[in-house]
């Protein structure tokens, strides 16, 4: 069976000021929906048809880059308008998740300091993650289309940082971008279900 785009979880004005109507319409509508597109095209006639979306996505890593970049980004898109809601982000963090935060991570402001920090650093085009592997929550980047699962790891929370993502919105600034994500946008809850799903 063919990938297919699902809706955004949310109106395109939902996230508003923080990411705009516009944004979204090209970032899911056209951005998102090309991976797809591309993905069902590329797909056809290799072994990975007929696969899971993530067994398509470690199969692939290393033998067939057309397959794995659209895989990864349709993946990585997926999950990250999910990761997003209006008026989340900040410190209304499941119990659960908190503790994480606080045992792995050194506490929220040290978590949203080495998030930002990840997104900024990721050099060109990706992605910044808080994963799970081995049970322990850390926080990675990734170039391109690269996510943790081809690490052996779970992604409980994504920012896309390609410049699509926020050039409309914030221009170069990305950093203050990942500061609103976190701030304003994460959807803690969707968090915790990956969470509990990985464990
Ligand atoms: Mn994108």
């Amino acid at each position: 069976m063919a990938f297919e785009l699902a809706p955004l979880p949310f109106a395109y004005d939902a996230l508003a000021p923080f990411t705009s109507a516009e944004t979204l319409e090209f970032h899911h509508d056209k951005h998102h929906a090309t991976y797809v597109t591309n993905l069902n095209n590329v797909i056809k006639g290799t072994e990975f048809e007929g696969k899971t979306l993530e067994d398509v996505i470690v199969g692939s890593h290393g033998k067939n880059p057309a397959v794995f970049n659209n895989a990864a980004q349709h993946y990585n898109h997926h999950h990250f308008w999910l990761w997003q809601k209006k008026d989340g982000g900040g410190t209304k963090i499941p119990a659960k998740i908190q503790a994480l935060i606080d045992s792995d991570l050194g506490g929220y402001d040290k978590f949203k300091a080495d998030f930002v920090n990840a997104g900024a650093t990721q050099f060109g085009s990706g992605w910044a993650w808080l994963a799970l592997k081995d049970g322990k929550l850390s926080i990675t980047k990734t170039p391109n289309g690269e996510n943790p699962l081809i690490h052996g790891a779970t992604p409980i929370l994504t920012v896309d940082v390609w410049e699509h993502c926020y050039y409309i919105d914030y221009r170069n600034a990305r950093v203050k971008y990942l500061e609103a994500f976190v701030d304003h946008l994460i959807n803690w809850d969707y968090v915790l279900e990956c969470y509990e799903k990985a464990v």
